[in-house]
């Protein structure tokens, strides 16, 4: 996965749903569940890597400029001081589901409080630490996403279905 990366896209030039953006190159073995379960239900994504602390300029200019490009909901994953979810929320009107991630030494606990504890006013919804939440995120998107789609609400329905199946 590279910065400003397209995923699915076997039609070419769609649009992508979501956007993912990470704090750091580092993180992206982390967030590989979130794009195989993107893959999975067909859903478009773009992947950008900016860090709200290291570059505050280019997360602004992403949080203003990205429902433009028809993006519908943002998946934001950092870890440690994890600010970045918060960040790009108070510069769009978008939906965000910020992903803990546990790169520092504090194991993702860091990142989590700093996810969770938004004070109120701008919203961002957290997930789990690790794996766990990277795989939710991505189906909170679908589930989002499924209330004006179709075709994705189709997909993850069929998931659940697998998922039953699955724990009989
Ligand atoms: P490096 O490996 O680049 O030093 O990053 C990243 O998401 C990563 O998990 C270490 C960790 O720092 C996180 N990071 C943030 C922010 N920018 C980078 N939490 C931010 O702006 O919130």
């Amino acid at each position: 996965m590279l910065q400003g990366e397209k995923g699915q896209g076997s039609e070419g030039e769609k649009m992508p749903l979501v956007a993912i953006v990470m704090g750091s190159k580092s993180d992206t073995e982390a967030m590989r569940p979130t794009v195989e379960v993107l893959h999975k239900l067909g859903i478009d994504y773009e992947l950008s890597v900016i860090s709200a602390h290291r570059n505050p300029e280019k997360i602004r200019e992403f949080g203003k400029s990205v429902q433009k490009r028809g993006v519908e909901v943002i998946i934001a994953a950092a870890g440690m001081a994890a600010h970045l979810p918060g960040v790009v929320a108070s510069w769009t009107m978008l939906p965000v589901i910020g992903v803990p991630l546990a790169s520092g030494e504090l194991k993702g606990v860091d990142a989590l409080y700093s996810i969770v504890q938004m004070p109120a006013g701008i919203p961002v919804a957290c997930v789990a630490i690790g794996a766990a939440g990277a795989k939710n995120a991505a189906y909170l998107a679908a589930e989002i996403l499924g209330l004006k789609y179709d075709n994705i609400r189709e997909a993850y329905q069929k998931y659940r279905r697998e998922l039953q199946g699955s724990s009989k």
